[in-house]
């Protein structure tokens, strides 16, 4: 008896273990599932007319897709470059050619045939992608009249990968890139990250780190760099490299690295021509100089223009540019360091040769939650400005939170600078119509790593394929993009569809206001950025520390960064000095940033902002729990292993999101000596508990 019984119990709890479903789709494809439903060729048959490597990709992109699925229409799909026979069938009018650049496409239908057609090969396959995009987005094909054209020419991926693999600020694995295998190792990843950019139009990728290793420029590792650049062109991809500014005395053992040494000159301009020997179309020079302790031409008391115009000469016969870092401070500077970047290029705007591009983070700090834009927006006319945004997670819950950051980058390109007057967009700025440039770029820091769903979180993908669809076309809606991104990678059913953008929109809010409500900043724990850290006050320079940042004393918190305090607010076209200047027309979501207020200042809504302040921490969790109850609903319309992923990745979130409210309300209290507002349950852990803990193994360190 007493054996049967044990059985039987045993028997019970087996089947009461469900065992995890890790089939199903695991995230590699990301949004080229092509199998979300089954499509057919929007034609009757293909015709693909080349040779090239790039033809050769889209066929079989196509046959991918649609595998043998065809429609029931006779017609047939024609990528073929254009010609004046194309033109005048498919009445494309006599200046098409005109309007289309080197990667610019046309898709039109005529009766039962459709023609997708460029003036490159490179052309043809952004426009197959974007077709496959459509039938992938169920959008209407009854009759198809695109033309399309990428706003910003160099759309680029930095990646901030090490040689050893270790990736700074990743936290999805090791990095993809394998230099201790290339040059003859060709790891399919390669060839599946360079389908992923193109069909998104990225068309550019810097593989290593901005904090550089000059190893990379000696002949082994050039050869490496080539095998990369090999298989990214045919899709459409230029190799770009991130130098380190002392090279010429690291590699060769010049005295100097001096940029207006002759023979420093001669050692760039011999690399460049052993570089472009090896590949013929290399974009050209990332470079962080003269920041955080990097070599630049700083070190020998030249200016920013000296050194990049140094490495732009040596690029220039072959039409390679360099995108020189305005993310600066000085290594002693008392000044305010939102003050720097500007106060340092400013005044050589005009002084930068043709082919320099200067790369500005989107805000004047560093890749915060919420910063506003960076004000060398819109102040330098006579110098071609990149934006850099981050797309890997760094001050956003690394992997594991949820933040869909198209709403960022929305915000950070509709920026309006006022610096033309109305409408002068960071965007315009940035594609270089507000002041004529010709030279026009954007760059996102990669989230890309060797875990199978590559960016670590299956949303994390949305913020890869938001980038690539924002620098192509930044008139775009953060919420056509979520859309477009579900669609391809999650879901077509419609109410699951409106379900997930209900938890994609405001989910960088909810982090924001989580972490670093109202204008708050740089809270996160020192060195790795992990979780809450506002007390930190040790490190070695004050501004590293997040004090520094938030200034809360018995008075009230926040930094004072109009004329009284700081000044930053003077950087700013007038428009903006005037509302930056005063609390009451200051954005809410920027208070504390620019001001240092009491904390029984009275907010719009007639509340304290202590008490404001703790109601919207409160509100960042409400939000987390919201997106966990969303994602349980559309369960039936997900994979499981998919739905697996991101329901882990939400629970940990909730614990996070809830560790940073307590953390920071139980801190600031300490200050304010307010309670919590009624209503509100009180805090799990002891401020106490919360500064005991360490991360020494937390991931993507510096
Ligand atoms: C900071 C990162 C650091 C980067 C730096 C940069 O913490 O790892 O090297 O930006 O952009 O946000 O150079």
């Amino acid at each position: 008896m007493r054996i049967l019984a044990l059985f039987l119990s045993l028997a019970v709890s087996v089947a009461a273990v469900a065992v995890p479903d890790f089939s199903g789709e695991d995230g590699y494809k990301l949004w080229q599932r092509y199998d979300v439903f089954n499509a057919a060729l929007p034609a009757g048959s293909l015709n693909v007319v080349g040779d090239s490597d790039t033809t050769h990709i889209i066929r079989d992109e196509f046959r991918r897709a649609f595998g043998n699925r065809v429609s029931e229409k006779q017609g047939t799909l024609i990528v073929q470059q254009l010609n004046n026979e194309l033109a005048a069938r498919f009445k494309l009018g006599d200046n098409v050619s005109a309007q289309l650049s080197d990667e610019g496409f046309i898709i039109k239908s005529l009766g039962d045939d459709m023609l997708i057609s460029a003036k490159t090969d490179i052309g043809l396959l952004y426009g197959s992608y974007h077709l496959l995009r459509m039938v992938f987005t169920q959008q209407s094909l009854d009759t198809v009249n695109v033309l399309q054209n990428p706003k910003i020419k160099r759309r680029v991926l930095n990646h901030w990968d090490d040689l050893d693999r270790h990736t700074e600020r990743g936290y999805a694995g090791e990095s993809i890139f394998d230099w201790h295998r290339l040059p003859v190792d060709k790891d399919q990843r390669y060839y599946d990250y360079a389908r992923a950019n193109a069909s998104i139009g990225i068309n550019g990728m810097v593989p290593l780190n901005v904090n550089a290793n000059a190893l990379i420029l000696t002949p082994m590792y050039l050869q490496k760099v080539k095998a990369l650049a090999d298989i990214v062109r045919p899709y459409g991809i230029k190799m770009y490299l991130s130098i380190k500014f002392s090279s010429p005395q690291q590699l060769d053992g010049l005295p100097t690295s001096d940029p207006l040494d002759p023979a420093v000159q001669q050692w760039w301009q011999a690399k460049a021509a052993e570089i472009y020997q090896l590949i013929p179309d290399f974009g050209g020079f990332l470079v962080k100089a003269n920041s955080e302790g990097q070599p630049g031409p700083g070190d020998y008391d030249r200016t920013h223009a000296d050194g990049a115009n140094m490495l732009a000469k040596a690029l220039k016969p072959y039409k390679g540019v360099v995108f020189w870092r305005a993310f600066v401070y000085a290594n002693d500077a008392e000044k305010e360091r939102s003050l720097q970047a500007f106060d340092e290029f400013v005044p050589l705007d005009g002084e930068f040769m043709d082919n320099v591009i200067v790369q500005v983070k989107n805000g004047p700090i560093d890749f915060q939650p919420r910063e506003p834009f960076s004000p060398l927006f819109g102040a330098t006319p006579n110098t071609p400005l990149a934006m850099e945004l981050q797309i890997t997670q760094e001050y956003l819950g690394f992997s594991t939170h949820l933040a869909y950051l198209g709403t960022l980058f929305e915000e950070a390109m509709d920026a309006d600078t006022h610096a033309k007057g109305p409408g002068s967009t960071v965007a315009k700025v940035v594609d270089g119509s507000l002041f004529n440039h010709q030279l026009t770029g954007i760059a996102g820091v990669a989230n890309t790593g060797m875990q199978r769903n590559w960016t670590g979180h299956i949303f994390a993908q949305s913020n890869w394929y938001a980038f690539g669809r924002l620098a192509w076309d930044h008139t775009l809606s953060a919420e056509h993009i979520a859309n477009e991104w579900i669609k391809q990678t999650l879901t077509v059913e419609p109410d699951a569809v409106a379900q997930i953008e209900a938890m994609m929109m405001p989910s960088r809010e909810y982090i924001v206001e989580y972490m670093t409500p109202l204008g708050l900043h740089h809270l996160m724990d020192s060195g790795h950025h992990y979780g809450p850290g506002p007390w930190v006050d040790n490190l070695g320079r004050a501004d590293w520390n997040p004090v520094y940042y938030h200034r809360a004393d018995k008075q009230g918190i926040g930094i004072d960064r109009t004329a009284a305090g700081t000044n930053a607010v003077s950087q700013y076209a007038p428009y903006w000095q005037e509302r930056f200047a005063q609390p009451q027309s200051t954005p809410k979501e920027l208070l504390l940033w620019f001001h240092h207020l009491p904390w029984d200042y009275t907010m719009p809504n007639g509340e304290t902002l202590w008490n404001e302040l703790v109601r919207y921490y409160y509100r960042g969790v409400e939000g987390v729990t919201d997106m966990q109850s969303r994602w349980q609903q559309v369960k039936p319309y997900i994979d499981a292993n998919q739905f697996r992923q991101v329901d882990m990745a939400l629970q940990i979130q909730m614990q996070e999101a809830k560790w940073w409210r307590d953390a920071s309300v139980l801190y600031f209290q300490t200050f304010s000596e307010r309670p919590i507002p009624d209503g509100l349950p009180k805090p799990e852990g002891s401020l106490d508990y919360y500064q005991s803990l360490t991360f020494p193994y937390a991931p993507g360190q510096g």
